[in-house]
C-alpha cells in the first residue's frame, strides 16, 4: 500500500483525522502534516482528539501553526459512516477513545499490542510519527509549505530528542528534506521552550523522591501530573550519568501512571514495562521509552507501599532477564 491507496480510499468521505488523546507534538505535527498532504491531493479532513490539550508545547504549536483540531466533545455531527484516520497511535490503545466514526486507516510508529484491521494501514517502528507523514509527501513530489514542514520537524525532534533517541534511518533522511522547507530558528526555539514554572513542582517532587538501585533511576510523584510531563521528568533522570534506565511514576484517577525510559543495551523499556506490571496494569512501546498504568482497582491494595512495590517488581523483571533488549 503507498500514499495513492490512502488517497484514493478517503475520497468522498466525511473524513477526520484523530491524534491520541492529550496530543504531542508528533502527533500534532503528523495530523497537521497530513490534513495539508490530503488537501493537496483533494481529499478535505479535519483533525480530532479526544482528552486535553494539556502542555506547553502542544498549546504553542497549535496556536503557531493555526492548527484546527476539535475535542471529540465538540463534535456532535461525527456519524458512524464517517471515516477516522488514526495518527501517532493505534485502535485499542488505552490512550485512544474509541470515536464513533469508522478506523478506516492508522498511521503510527509504535508497536501493536492488540491487531486491527484497517483498510489501509502504515505502521513502521521509527522514531516519530512525523517521519512517515514527511516521507509521504517526500516519495510523491508533493510540495510542502514551511507550516506543514515546521510542525512535521518538530515533531520529529521532540519525539526523537533531537535524533538522539529511538532513531531510524528513515527519521534521519526525513530530517535531511524537510530542513530545507523549515523555518528551523522557530522550530528551535519551541524545542528549547517547554517548560513553565508551575512544572517545576513536579520536578521538585521527583527530584525529593528520586532512589537509585543497581542504575535504575526510582522515583514517585505523589501527585496528578500530566503525561507530557512525566515524559520529561523521566528523561531528565535519565540525564542523571548513575542513571541508564528510569522509572517515573505519578498518581492518576486512583491508579498511576507510569513512564519508562532506557539507554541499557540490556533494558528493553516496553517489554520491561510489560513484565513489571503484568497483574496490576499494562503498559508497552519501544526499547528507548515506554508507558504505562497501574489500575485503579489494583491500586488500592498497594498505595501504602507503593514505592517498594514498584521498585521490587520492575528489578525483579530485569533480573529475570526476559526484558534484554534483543537487537
Ligand atoms: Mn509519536
Amino acid at each position: 500500500m503507498n500514499w495513492k491507496d490512502l488517497v484514493e480510499l478517503l475520497k468522498g468521505h466525511k473524513t477526520y483525522i484523530q491524534t491520541h488523546n492529550f496530543p504531542d507534538p508528533d502527533a500534532l505535527g503528523s495530523a497537521y502534516g497530513l490534513q495539508q498532504f490530503l488537501k493537496y491531493h483533494g481529499v478535505e479532513t479535519s483533525l480530532c482528539y479526544d482528552g486535553s490539550i494539556s502542555t506547553l508545547s502542544a498549546r504553542k504549536m497549535i496556536e503557531e501553526f493555526e492548527i484546527e483540531v476539535t475535542n471529540a466533545a465538540d463534535l456532535p455531527e461525527m456519524k458512524e459512516e464517517d471515516y477516522i484516520v488514526l495518527v501517532d497511535g493505534q485502535k485499542y490503545n488505552a490512550n485512544f477513545t474509541d470515536l464513533i466514526g469508522d478506523e478506516v486507516a492508522c498511521i503510527d510508529h509504535h508497536p501493536t499490542f492488540v491487531e486491527c484491521e484497517y483498510k489501509y494501514s502504515d505502521i513502521r517502528l521509527v522514531g516519530a510519527c512525523s517521519s512517515l507523514i514527511a516521507e509521504y509527501y517526500y516519495k510523491s513530489n508533493t510540495p510542502i509549505e514551511e507550516k506543514a514542514a515546521s510542525a512535521l520537524m518538530y515533531g520529529l525532534r521532540m519525539d526523537t530528542a533531537s535524533l538522539t533517541r529511538g532513531v531510524t534511518q528513515l527519521d534521519i533522511d526525513m530530517f535531511s528534506y524537510l530542513y530545507k522547507y523549515t523555518d528551523n530558528d522557530k522550530i528551535t526555539m519551541l524545542y528549547i521552550n517547554t517548560m513553565e514554572m508551575d512544572d517545576l513542582k513536579a520536578y521538585g517532587a521527583a527530584i525529593e523522591n528520586i532512589k537509585v538501585v543497581e542504575s535504575i533511576g526510582f522515583a514517585h510523584i505523589p501527585f496528578e501530573c500530566n503525561d507530557a510531563l512525566i515524559a520529561m521528568i523521566s528523561d531528565f533522570i535519565l540525564s542523571l550519568n548513575e542513571v541508564s534506565a528510569c522509572v517515573v511514576y505519578a498518581d492518576r484517577e486512583g491508579g498511576y501512571k507510569i513512564s519508562v525510559r532506557s539507554v541499557s543495551e540490556h533494558i528493553h523499556s516496553g517489554k520491561l514495562i510489560a513484565d513489571a506490571l503484568e497483574g496490576i496494569g499494562n503498559g508497552g512501546g519501544h526499547a528507548a521509552m515506554a508507558g504505562g498504568v497501574i489500575y485503579k482497582e489494583k491500586a488500592e491494595d498497594i498505595r501504602e507501599n507503593i514505592e517498594e512495590v514498584v521498585k521490587d517488581r520492575f528489578l525483579a523483571a530485569i533480573r529475570s532477564g526476559n526484558c534484554e533488549n534483543v537487537r
